[in-house]
Order: structure tokens, then sequence, then C-alpha cells
């Protein structure tokens, strides 16, 4: 590949002096500078790695030793650097919580953080500085060269997401690791998981069982559907942590909710449950905002998920809700509001929820297809922080073109570069500065069925929408961006990863 600079990026010429050439244009979400000198660091058959963090480590060593095939014997805690170090020590302050330093020279790469997330990002960073076969899971011939310079990097915003859609199709335990291994490849920090849904619900809840083994009996199109028992739920978070990703476990209410109404018929205003649904339309079931039951059952679903769940969100759905009157809507938001909060958690919900009143910690998800929506901007002046999901850019399961096979059109085509060319900082009216939480990618699933259907519509435009969260707006250069995406072209096909080969992306 060429050695491209970070074309526009002005940090460069803060962080060294203007004749400083920048590393090779390869690294996807762009980092806040980058710049070559001295030797390239080769690593050796014997080479050897220290960390003082055992499961970036560990995670580190495992990606190398499948690829290189050399021993990369690891030790924790080490006081000699190995060839490849990672520390916990001696990163600058500007690096915050999940930023990093890399240095790499003859002797060999070091890598220093405040915190674990800042090496594992910084790992990442590395990974996508050697060789595309670096990411094979059997061995390659190498030489696993990584260019002389120094990386400083930091998000620019602190919520980099990207959401699943279990509840249309389900998808096993192993499919969401899969998932989570490729969003963490981009530095994405919030997995957020789309649980219920008309057509399905998809985690166990002990005290309304019927809602896993019935509400989860079916699927889009009939199948056989599914559902997380909360040995499997604790095990995403667990796998999502490990990849430093904080799980958003959604449960969408009032609207959306026909799978828990098939359910429980005491839970419908006419006591009567209707069938399980299998299309694919949206709008029309609401939970009966009347009843007092309806409560004792949000109480205790909230209570089950929020006791599983250790990150501060749940998202509480409250899109599409047009069989609720608008009085019953925002007395329902208020009342699930106080419940989340009961429950120790901040309630995130889709956009419409500024139509009701929100409390301080409620996070609004904006999926809108327009750049003003004046109850967001108003929840926005109201100290409402809101993460941009903006549906004709960030929506993974729009086509690409015309041509797509999956996927749908009502928010528009999504060609990689439209879903890159906005600026999540300020593109809705009275929505920018403090206001943005950060980004998500939203891959609804009515039309997603397999690993390799996931893969097709969020590559490569989860990357695009993941260097929209991490990367300083400076860094924002098209051109560029293709270039560092065309690097990514070989590693999906190393991975075993489809992608859609975007003729905006000069692939190698
Ligand atoms: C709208 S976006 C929905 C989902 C659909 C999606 C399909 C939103 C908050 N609701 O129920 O799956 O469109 O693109």
């Amino acid at each position: 590949l060429a050695a491209i600079g970070l074309v526009g990026a002005g940090v460069l010429a803060d962080a060294a002096p203007a004749a400083a050439a920048a590393l090779p244009n390869t690294v996807v979400p762009a980092p806040v500078s980058a710049v070559a000198g001295g030797s390239a660091f080769t690593l050796a058959p014997a080479a050897t790695l220290t960390s003082d963090d055992a499961g970036v480590g560990t995670y580190l060593a495992g990606v190398l030793r499948a690829s290189t095939g050399y021993a990369l014997p690891l030790t924790v805690g080490a006081t000699t650097p190995g060839s490849i170090a990672l520390e916990l020590s001696g990163a600058p302050g500007s690096t915050g919580p999940e930023g990093y330093q890399l240095t790499s020279g003859a002797s060999g790469v070091v890598i220093q953080a405040q915190q674990p997330a800042g090496l594992f990002h910084g790992v990442q960073t590395l990974l996508q500085m050697l060789p595309s076969d670096v990411m094979s899971a059997t061995v390659r011939p190498g030489p696993w060269t990584v260019p002389g310079g120094t990386v400083l990097d930091y998000p620019r915003f602190s919520y980099r997401g990207a959401m699943l859609d279990v509840a249309r199709h389900f998808f096993t335990v192993a499919q969401v690791e899969r998932y989570i291994d490729e969003l963490a490849l981009y530095k994405v920090n919030y997995l957020h998981l789309h649980l219920s849904d008309d057509q399905g619900w998809r985690i166990a809840v002990n005290s309304w069982p019927n809602l896993a083994t019935y509400g989860g009996s079916t699927e889009v199109g009939g199948g056989a559907g599914g559902f997380y028992t909360q040995a499997d739920y604790t095990a995403i978070v667990a796998y999502a942590s490990s990849r430093f990703m904080t799980v958003v476990p959604e449960i969408d209410m009032p609207g959306h909710t026909n799978a828990a109404l098939a359910s429980y018929a005491p839970l419908n205003c006419n006591g009567v449950a209707p069938p399980l649904y299998t299309g694919t339309n949206v709008g029309f079931s609401s939970l009966c905002v009347s009843l007092p039951l309806t409560y004792t059952f949000i109480d205790q679903v909230v209570g089950e998920l929020a006791a599983l769940t250790p990150g501060p969100y749940l998202h509480i759905g409250g899109d599409e809700a047009s069989s609720t009157s608008a009085s019953d809507y925002t007395s329902f938001i208020g009342q699930v509001q106080q419940i989340v909060a009961a429950h120790g958690k901040a309630a995130v919900g889709w956009h419409d929820v500024t139509k009701a009143p929100l409390q301080p910690s409620t996070v609004a998800q904006f999926w809108g297809t327009t750049t003003t929506d004046t109850n967001v901007a108003a929840a926005a002046a109201n100290g409402t922080k809101v993460v941009m999901s903006p549906a004709n850019k960030a929506y993974l399961d729009m086509k690409y073109t015309h041509k797509t096979k999956l996927g749908q059109t009502w928010a528009g085509l999504i060609e990689v570069n439209t879903a890159y060319g906005w600026d999540p900082g300020a593109y809705l009216s009275g929505v920018t500065g403090s206001s943005v939480l950060g980004v998500e990618g939203p891959l609804w699933t009515e039309t997603i069925v397999t690993s390799a259907d996931i893969d097709t519509m969020a590559f490569p435009r989860l990357p695009a929408l993941a260097e929209l969260g991490w990367s300083p707006w400076s860094t924002h250069d098209v051109t560029a961006f293709d270039q560092r995406l065309a690097a990514q072209g070989p590693r999906w096909k190393a991975m075993g990863v489809s992608y859609y080969h975007s003729p905006q992306v000069p692939w190698p």
C-alpha cells in the first residue's frame, strides 16, 4: 500500500515537525495523529509479549500466534518490556480512559494507555499496521513488519455503538460473539441488542417464562426463532466485556410488543392474546397503558434484565407506537423511566420518546431521516444526550444500491460514502457539541438471516460509522477514508468476513 498520509489532518502539524511523514494510511478509524519515524519493526520467531493487563495480552497473543505460528510467550506484569509491550503507564494525559500511544521502532512496539480499554484499542491499531494476513486463523508466511513511528489516539465520542436486531431473526450466542469480534476491530464500545419485538421475545425472564418459551418460538418468515437463557445473555455480556464493549439491552415498548401480548392474555386490554406474528408490519401492537399489571410486568422484566446487565443503560424502545394514543404514550414513557431508574439504570429510547417529558439521565436515539426535529432539539436544549443513528446514513439494513439483494429502502440507498458523509456533531439542528453522546449503526433483521448476511450489510459501512464516532472531524476526508477502507478488504478476506465490494473503494 502506498504511504499516503492522513491528509487534511491538521493535528499532524501540531504533533510533529511539518516535514514528518505520516504512517501508511491503513488504520480505521483514523487516529488522532500518526507520524512516521525511525526504523520498522519486524516480529521475529523468538519475539516475546509483555502486558500489564492479562486479558488484552492474551487477546493479542491469540491473534498473533494463530497467524504467525510463533510461540510468543506472554508475561503479565513484567518489568522488562517484551518485543511488544502493553503498558498501563507512561501514556500522555490526552489519551484519557480509552486512548493510547503506540510507538514502533527497531527494538519493538510499545503501547501505553491509562486503562485496559486503551491498550485494547491500541492493539487494534497495531494489528491494522501489520500485514492483513495477521488476521488469518491459520499460519501464514509473513514477514510481520510494522512501520516505525508514533500513533497518539483517543475517541471523539464516548458512545460508539452497533445494534443487532435479534428479534426479527434470532441469532445464536456464537453469532453474536462473532459480530462482537468484528465490531471490536473498529473500536466500537457499545453493543445494543434489540431483544424483543412483535415477532419474537429473545431473553428468558424467570417471572414471566412464556415470554421466551412461547413468545420466542418463531421469527419473521415463520422459522423456529429462539431465545437466550439468562446464562446465555450473561455469556454475551462477558464476551462483550472482554472486547471492552458494553451491552445495552432493549425491551421495546409500548409498541413492538406482539410477542409479549401473545404470550400472556392478561397483558391485553381486552384480555385476549393475539396470535404470534411472523410478518414485517410495524405499529400495530401496544401494551395496555391503563392496566396496572402492565407496570408490574415491566418492573419485573426490567428488574431481571437490569440485574444481568453491568452497563449503565437499558433501552426501552418507544418507537412507532402508532397504536398508543399521544396521552397514553406520554404517561407510559413517564412511568417506564421511573421503573428503569428504580433499577439503577439510565433509560435510552428511540427519539420518539422526546415527545414525552424526559428524566435528565434518559438518552434519546435519533433515527429520523431529516436534519431538523423540534422535539429532539427541545430535549437537547433541556440537557438530553442524543445518540445519532439517522436512518438515511446509519441504518445498516438499508440497501447499498438497487442491486443489493438484502435489506430495505424506506430510508434510502446507503453506499459506503453516504454512510461516511455526515458529521454526527453537526448534523441535527439544535443537537450539536456536548448534546451528542455518539453514533450507532443499527442492523434490523427483517431480511437478515445468516452471519454472512450480517457481515455483508455491516461491511464496509460499519467501519465508516465507527470512524465518525472515533476520529476527530479534522481527519474527515472521503478519499483518504476509502483508501483506509481498501486496506481492510484483505483483512476481511483473511477472517472469512463477507463484505460488499463497493465500487467507491479502491480495493487492492
Ligand atoms: C423502523 S427504526 C423501525 C424498526 C424496523 C426498521 C426497518 C425504528 C426505531 N423502528 O422497527 O425494523 O425501521 O428498517
